[in-house]
């Protein structure tokens, strides 16, 4: 047997997790920001959204993504850092997707902080997973999620998907989820669009 040949091809990983925090260091590893500007027109009160400073972060998305975009059966991997805070009575959130590639589920895992993960079926059946305690939450196919930071601190969580889910964020763009995270007598309740 030669040793020397089975050993000569041990690596160093390309990235790192940092699991207390959900931090991304390393290869592969990139980082976008989305502003209050950049969220705004998920609110239903449009006068608070105008009167919020639009250049206010409201969240970071790192992604670890070893395979281009597309690369069928790859994975990517990310953690989402959720500002706390309100828009008028309704909490921040991210903007929200169904997954292109419509049958491409999802695993999510909570890290910090404190909110939930609000989903939605294709026929606009709302309904939220918290996201604390060290939550895991599989999001099905053909559901768009949306995290809700209803903490006092970042709410942070971890995810996993398909490298060629893509992201269809026109269909939450144009209707909105059916169902809104709202700060009512101090407490989060779902509220539906329409109230
Ligand atoms: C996550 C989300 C992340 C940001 O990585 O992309 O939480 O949310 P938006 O993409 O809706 O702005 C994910 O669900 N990936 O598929
Ligand atoms: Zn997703």
């Amino acid at each position: 047997m030669n040793i020397s040949s089975r050993t000569s091809d041990i690596r160093e990983p390309d990235a790192h997790v940092e699991l207390p925090t959900g931090v991304l260091t390393g290869e592969h590893v990139a980082e976008s920001v989305r502003t209050i500007a950049d969220i705004a027109d998920c609110f239903h009160d449009r006068a608070a959204a105008d009167a919020a400073d639009p250049a206010q972060l409201a969240y970071r998305v790192q992604r670890h993504a070893p395979v281009p975009e597309g690369t069928a059966g790859g994975l990517m991997f990310g953690a989402t850092f959720l500002q706390p805070g309100r828009v008028g009575d309704e909490y921040l959130m991210t903007r929200g997707h169904f997954h292109a590639k419509r049958d491409a589920g999802e695993y999510y895992w909570h890290i910090a902080g404190q909110g939930m993960l609000v989903m939605m079926d294709e026929a606009r059946h709302c309904w939220a997973v918290w996201l604390r305690n060290n939550a895991l939450v599989y999001v099905p196919g053909r559901t768009a999620h949306r995290m809700v930071n209803t903490g006092a601190e970042p709410l942070v969580a971890g995810a996993c998907w398909p490298a060629d889910a893509g992201h269809d964020y026109d269909a939450i763009a144009s209707h909105g989820f059916a169902t809104r995270v709202r700060c009512i007598d101090n407490e989060p309740r779902l509220v539906a669009d329409t109230e």
